[in-house]
C-alpha cells in the first residue's frame, strides 16, 4: 500500500493519479508506504545478487518490470585515493557501471515500468544527457516512443549518441536545461506524455536503491558521510529516502550525513544552504565543465535541502579545475573512469577534508554517477594527446624515452 503525498500540504493522491506536483499547492510529491503489514529482515536479502529489483518489496511497481540488469554496481574501497585526500576509509560507489553508464537507469526501470502500469503511450524528459540516454533504452525495451529535449550544444557526445541510437526523438532546444524542463512539462501536460524527469516521484523510488545497496554491501553498516554531485537534486533526495526507509524498517542503525556537491558556476543549492534557506534562488546562467549538473533551477531543491538539514549534512561547491583534478585522481590512482560531474563528489570530499568539515576517521562513501565514456571530448581537452610517430622501432623508442 502506498500513495503520492505532498511534502508541503500533506495532501495524498492515489498511485494511479497522473500528478507530478501537488494540484493544490504545487509542492513536490513523495511516495509514502504503509508497511505496517510488511515483515522484513536482513535475512530476506541474504544470498540474493544485488540489483534494483532485489528490493521489489520496497518499490511501487506491481507488474513485471521493464528491466535490463540495472543496479548492482561495485562499491570500491579506495586506499591510494583516501591516502591522498587524507582520510582513513573511503569508498566509491561507481554508478557509471549501470547499463547506460549512469545511475539514471535505476530511476528509469521503475519509472518506465510505472508508465506501462498507468497505460501511458509516450514518455518524455528534458535532460543534460544521461536521463535521455537512460529513458531511450527503457522506452525501447518497453516498446513505446520516447521524446527528449536537450540543451543545444551542451550535452556530452556519448549521451546524445545513446539517445539517437536507441531511437528516441531527440530535440535540441536553443536554451539551457532549465528552459528545456519547462518546455517538456508543458508538452506532457498538453499531450498526455508521461514525464520522467526526477520531479516524477516514482523515478526517485528506483534511485533510492543506491542507499539500499550501500548498506547491503557494507554488511548493514552505513557510512558516516555520503557525498554526491547535485544537479536537479533528485538523487540526493532519493538516497536519503532510501537510508531513512532502511532505518525505519529496522534494517540499519542510523542514517548517514548527506553532503551535496555542486560546480561553482552552477550552485543554487549550495548558496541556499550557506544562507540557511529552505529554498533556492535560481542561478540564471549556469556554467561548468560538468555539463551533467549545469542546472540553475533544480526542481527538487526543497526536498534536497530537507535531506541535507535533516541528516545534519551540508552543501559545498567546487571549481572546474578541482573537478578535473579529482577526475584524474580517480582514473589514475584507482582505475575508476568517470565523467566530470561524477568527479565533483571526490573534489568536494577533498575540499571538505582540507577545510576540517570531514574528519580523517570518518567513513565516507562518494557516489560517482556517470561513466568516463559519456564525455570523450572533455578528456581530449584535458589530457595529453596521443603522440603520433613513424612506424619504426627507433621512433617508438624515442617517443617512449624522450
Ligand atoms: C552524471 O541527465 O539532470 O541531482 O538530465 O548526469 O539527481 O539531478 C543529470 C544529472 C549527477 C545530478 N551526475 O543528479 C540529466 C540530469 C550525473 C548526472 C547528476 C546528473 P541529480
Amino acid at each position: 500500500m502506498y500513495s503520492q503525498k505532498c511534502i508541503q500540504c500533506n495532501a495524498e493522491y492515489t498511485p494511479q493519479e497522473i500528478v507530478y506536483t501537488c494540484p493544490k499547492c504545487d509542492g513536490l510529491l513523495e511516495i509514502v508506504y504503509d508497511w505496517s503489514d510488511l515483515s522484513i529482515s536482513r535475512k530476506d536479502f541474504e544470498g540474493i545478487p544485488l540489483s534494483v529489483w532485489k528490493y521489489k518489496a520496497l518499490l511501487p511497481v506491481e507488474r513485471e518490470p521493464v528491466s535490463t540488469n540495472e543496479g548492482g554496481t561495485p562499491l570500491y574501497k579506495c586506499s591510494p585515493l583516501a591516502q591522498k585526500i587524507g582520510i582513513d576509509t573511503m569508498y566509491v560507489k561507481h554508478e557509471g557501471l549501470n547499463p547506460t553508464g549512469s545511475f539514471k537507469d535505476r530511476g528509469m526501470t521503475v519509472g518506465v515500468s510505472k508508465a506501462l502500469e498507468l497505460g501511458m503511450k509516450t514518455v518524455a524528459c528534458a535532460s543534460t544527457g544521461n536521463t535521455s540516454a537512460s529513458l531511450a533504452i527503457y522506452g525501447a525495451k518497453a516498446g513505446i516512443p520516447v521524446v527528449v529535449l536537450l540543451p543545444a550544444g551542451k550535452v556530452a557526445m556519448g549521451k546524445v549518441a545513446q539517445a539517437m541510437m536507441h531511437g528516441a526523438k531527440v530535440l535540441s532546444i536553443r536554451g539551457n536545461f532549465d528552459d528545456a524542463l519547462k518546455l517538456v512539462r508543458e508538452l506532457c501536460d498538453n499531450e498526455g506524455f508521461y514525464l520522467l524527469n526526477s520531479v516524477n516521484p516514482y523515478r526517485l523510488e528506483g534511485q533510492k536503491t543506491i542507499a539500499f545497496e550501500i548498506a547491503d554491501q557494507l554488511g548493514w553498516e552505513v557510512p558516516d558521510k555520503l557525498v554526491l554531485p547535485v544537479g536537479n537534486a533528485g538523487n540526493i533526495t532519493a538516497i536519503y529516502k532510501g537510508f531513512r526507509e532502511f532505518y525505519e524498517l529496522g534494517l540499519t542503525e542510523r542514517i548517514p550525513t548527506m553532503i551535496g556537491i555542486q560546480a561553482e558556476g552552477s550552485c543554487p543549492v549550495v548558496n541556499a544552504f550557506k544562507q540557511d534557506q529552505k529554498d533556492i534562488v535560481p542561478v540564471t546562467n549556469p556554467e561548468t565543465i560538468a555539463t551533467a549538473i549545469r542546472i540553475g533551477d533544480p526542481v527538487n531543491a526543497v526536498k534536497a535541502l530537507r535531506a541535507i538539514y535533516q541528516s545534519g549534512g551540508l552543501a559545498e561547491s567546487v571549481s572546474d579545475d578541482e573537478i578535473v583534478a579529482a577526475q584524474k585522481d580517480l582514473a589514475r590512482l584507482e582505475g575508476i573512469g568517470v565523467e566530470p560531474a561524477s568527479a565533483s563528489s571526490v573534489a568536494g570530499l577533498k575540499k571538505l577534508v582540507d577545510m576540517g568539515a570531514i574528519q580523517s576517521d570518518e567513513t565516507v562513501v562518494c557516489i560517482t554517477t556517470g561513466h568516463l565514456l559519456k564525455d570523450p571530448e572533455e578528456v581530449m581537452d584535458m589530457c595529453e594527446s596521443p603522440i603520433e610517430v613513424d612506424a619504426t622501432a627507433e621512433s617508438v623508442r624515442k617517443a617512449v624515452f624522450g
